[in-house]
């Protein structure tokens, strides 16, 4: 009795913090710009048999598509509307997907795009991946709908309505991203018409959400777009399952926004995670690997229980973004393999695993002149399916680091030391949480 109190108080508090993974899996991976029909496969095929618990997939909702530069991978951060169909698939391969998957025990992640809508230069006669209509210059999107009472252009203070100083809190979280319209998040039709949007993924059987530019927007304003979802979908998961949220909240220490602001809402990702690791493994600045002994908190990171942890993410391994040049990736492979497999045996943090695609990688004074390439293409402008050799790797361009003998979390479906040692963690974690997890 006692402890089934216990339990429930426990589920209560771990609410959106929980990854709401099949108990004995302890990561997700990433299949960056994969078909829903790809990963549909890879699900039945690879990630139940060999112990995944989920998929953070591309923006599922309808996109701007760029052509100048040709449909680079971040067209797919430029929403135009919340209808599911992109290059990755339409809403029937969607559900198709969601379903297959949740069917072998592995869950769906959305990243969802809420921040903002496409950017200011997309014109009226510009091309969505859905075929709606909309017009960037007066901010009209009939097929939300939003107009432009709902963004926040005369709410931003800066002198261009870009955001130009991170010191700014206003500034970063109420002007516009890069140009990208920014939404009004303060006003309930918005937080209503992103919740309904959510809310439909729920219903569909996601378990839950990535944050994209969770740092460009208020805390509380997310709190209320939340607190209008509803418990996960009782075909898959108990009743009262409440989504797991992890918000994207780039904190490398030295701004006034910080990832503690963020810790109500749910997860965020650690980027110093990432940064940190890479700079130990190439022996930068005297690193060693003996200092990892206090790895985790003892490093300044988020709380464990508050923590989603990555090597490199879709962003910084083009060499920007948060982190720069230390961040290791299958460029790297040799040390890239260490700190995936060192990520995923230790306890801190919930970790999410890379899976990626080539590019022709081309530095021209340091930087990479193609880090905007899209995913492999056909000349029609269709994804690539994924190819399996017959070596277990992936061909067609994908890279498929979730496939290597070293990262796999459980290559031949048995348990590994390394899920092994987390899961002896995550008990140990887990009766400790009634302190440290309240909501
Ligand atoms: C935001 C941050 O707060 C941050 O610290 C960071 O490193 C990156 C971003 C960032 O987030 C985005 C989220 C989106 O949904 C859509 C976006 O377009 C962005 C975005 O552009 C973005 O910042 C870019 O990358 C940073 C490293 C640069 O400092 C920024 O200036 C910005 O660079 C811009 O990239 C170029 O100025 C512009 O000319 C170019 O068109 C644009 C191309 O878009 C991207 O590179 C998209 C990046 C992206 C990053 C993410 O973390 C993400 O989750 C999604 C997209
Ligand atoms: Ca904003």
């Amino acid at each position: 009795m006692g402890i089934y109190f216990l339990l429930l108080i426990v589920g209560f508090c771990w609410g959106q913090y929980n990854p709401n993974t099949v108990s004995g899996t302890t990561s997700i991976v990433h299949l960056f710009e994969w078909r829903w029909a790809d990963v549909a496969l890879e699900c039945e095929r690879y990630l139940a048999p060999n112990g995944f618990g989920g998929v953070q997939i591309s923006p599922p909702n309808e996109n701007v598509i760029v052509t100048d530069p040709w449909q680079p991978w971040w067209e797919r951060y430029q929403p135009v509307s919340y209808k599911l169909c992109s290059r990755s698939g339409n809403e029937t391969e969607f559900r198709d997907m969601v379903a297959r998957c949740n069917n072998v025990g592995v869950h769906i992640y959305v990243d969802a795009v809420i921040n903002h809508m496409c950017g200011a230069s997309a014109g009226a006669g510009d091309h969505a991946t859905c075929g709606s209509y909309f017009d960037a210059n007066t901010e009209d999107f009939p097929a939300v709908p939003y107009s432009g009472l709902d963004f926040n252009d005369r709410k931003c203070k800066s002198r261009s309505g870009d955001i130009e100083d991170y010191q700014d809190v206003s500034q970063v979280r109420d002007c516009r991203l890069v140009s990208l319209l920014d939404l009004a998040l303060e006003k309930d039709d918005v937080r209503s018409k992103v919740a309904e949007y959510l809310n439909r993924l729920i219903g569909i059987g996601v378990a839950g959400f990535r944050l994209d530019a969770a740092k460009h927007m208020w805390p509380g304003d997310l709190k209320a777009v939340l607190d209008k979802l509803k418990d996960l979908n009782t075909t898959w998961f108990p009743a009262g399952t409440k989504p797991f949220i992890y918000q994207e909240v780039i904190d490398l220490g030295g701004e006034p926004i910080q990832c503690s602001q963020y810790f109500g809402n749910g997860r965020v990702t650690e980027f110093k995670y990432g940064a940190k690791l890479g700079t130990v493994l190439r022996k930068w600045d005297g690193e060693k690997m003996a200092y990892l002994k206090n790895w985790g908190e003892g490093w300044g990171f988020v709380p464990a229980d508050r923590a989603l942890v990555f090597v490199d993410n879709h962003d910084n391994q083009r060499g920007h973004g948060a982190g720069g040049a230390s961040i290791l990736t299958f460029w790297d492979a040799r040390l890239y393999k260490m700190a995936v497999g060192f990520m995923l045996a230790h306890p801190y943090g919930f970790p999410r695993i890379m899976s990626s695609f080539h590019w022709s990688r081309y530095f021209v004074n340091g930087k990479d002149v193609n880090d905007w390439m899209g995913p492999p293409s056909e000349s029609d402008g269709s994804i690539k399916p994924v190819t399996i050799n017959a070596d277990t790797t992936c061909g067609n361009g994908w890279v498929c680091e979730h496939r290597w003998r070293q990262i796999s979390p459980s290559p031949t479906g048995g348990t590994t030391a390394a899920t092994r040692w987390r899961s002896a963690e995550a008990i140990k974690a887990s009766s400790s949480s009634t302190t440290t997890s309240g909501s």
